[in-house]
């Protein structure tokens, strides 16, 4: 089948992100031929080096991407709107003139709230030309569309646990010092947040030593350089337990194996976010500031899910660390308050990517659903 994805770039990497991996799955495991639309092209090319970030139309691992505006003749037999951006007017015309019609889909941001099941799979009532359009929604029950997971994800990521020296390989390829024995290891990428400084803190006299993995070129990375007064260019700070990294932001495709190889990693967003989940160690999420406090709704709803199954009290402490991280309370407090809890976090953390695995992924419940409306 054909399958047109059009994605408009809101912020940062997330949209692109997301449509990006759908469609390198459709492509790989569904043998689908696929366009992807992006009214950003430069915001791709930071996801994946092979794009060329000026190129209006361009072939990349099988997959055409072409620049928003660009002509795009007929429609596709599937038609995959990301995050409510709607299809050009000409590319709409072109939907219309087709028989039979395409199937037209709305990729809808990814929430545990508990409307959302209601919600998956509704048809749209903005479809224009009366062409149906139903809305599809990422989510982690059964009774949603999912998350994206590619097959063999979690086979790959134990291979990558197996083998002992995998981490020390890992920080070796970027060049970066082993980790010391005992370690914890943790990635940081999320929004620009003062609370960076209370952890950096915190980790520095910390009784565990921290080995801290900065990617660089967001304004969190800024920050911390900022608060440690170090210029990321010079690569490594070592304070106390503390030691930090700034690391060359990677492929997509490479980015699990960041998030494999270490203990610990916060996220933001909503494809880190998921990746984290899939690494199973422990994750702590900086969810997308909205107004009105809209996420802590959001964030409520996802730790209701994640945080089941821990013993109350634990629960308590590791709710009081997202929420730390989002600005609520202290995060120092809340990260030592954690100490001695790391393994029962880190067997938590893969019980729940386990439940998450045995739900069909994303891809394959949307290539179900486009098939059953076809
Ligand atoms: O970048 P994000 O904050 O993206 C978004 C946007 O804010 C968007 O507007 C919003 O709609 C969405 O979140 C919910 O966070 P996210 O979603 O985690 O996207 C980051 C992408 O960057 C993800 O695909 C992983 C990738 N990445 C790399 O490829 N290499 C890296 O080194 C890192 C740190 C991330």
């Amino acid at each position: 089948m054909r399958w047109d994805i059009f994605c408009r770039v809101v912020d940062n990497f997330g949209d692109a992100g997301v449509a990006w991996r759908l469609a390198r799955q459709l492509r790989a495991e569904w043998g689908a031929e696929v366009r992807l639309v992006l009214d950003h092209v430069p915001i791709l090319a930071r996801l994946d080096h092979r794009v060329q970030p000026e190129a209006v139309l361009q072939e990349v691992g099988g997959i055409t991407v072409v620049a928003w505006g660009h002509p795009l003749g007929a429609a596709a037999d599937v038609v995959v709107e990301t995050f409510g951006c709607e299809v050009p007017d000409s590319y709409l015309s072109a939907m219309a003139g087709r028989s039979p019609a395409p199937a037209w889909v709305n990729l809808e941001y990814l929430s545990a709230e508990p409307w959302v099941e209601g919600c998956h799979r509704l048809p749209s009532p903005h479809s224009r030309h009366g062409l149906p359009r139903h809305f599809f929604f990422p989510g982690f029950t059964r009774r949603t569309g999912g998350l994206l997971r590619e097959t063999g994800l979690l086979a790959a990521r134990d291979a990558f646990r197996q083998s002992e020296t995998a981490r020390q390989r890992f920080c070796s390829t970027l060049a970066l010092p082993t980790p010391a024995a005992g370690a914890r290891l943790v990635t940081l990428f999320g929004y620009d947040t003062v609370q960076a400084h209370d952890l950096l803190e915190v980790w520095t006299r910390a009784p565990r030593p921290v080995y801290c993995l900065v990617p660089e070129g967001t304004p969190l990375a800024a920050r911390v350089a900022c608060h440690l007064g170090r210029d990321p260019l010079n690569r490594v700070h070592e304070a106390g337990a503390l030691m930090l990294a700034w690391i060359p932001f990677r492929d997509q495709m490479d980015y699990d194996q960041l998030l494999w190889s270490a203990d610990c990693n916060f996220v933001r967003g909503e494809d880190s976010f998921v990746r984290a989940q899939w690494a199973a160690r422990p994750l702590v999420w900086h969810i997308y500031p909205q107004s009105e406090n809209a996420h802590r709704i959001k964030l409520d709803a996802f730790l209701a899910h994640y945080l089941d199954g821990l013993a109350p009290e634990l629960a308590a402490r590791y709710r009081a660390l997202f929420l730390a991280w989002n600005g609520v309370g202290d995060m120092g407090v809340a990260w030592n308050g954690l100490e001695k809890d790391w393994p029962l976090l880190e067997t938590h953390a893969h019980a729940w990517a386990d439940r998450l695995a045995a739900m069909p992924d994303l891809a394959h419940n949307l290539v179900e659903f486009v098939e059953k409306s076809l």
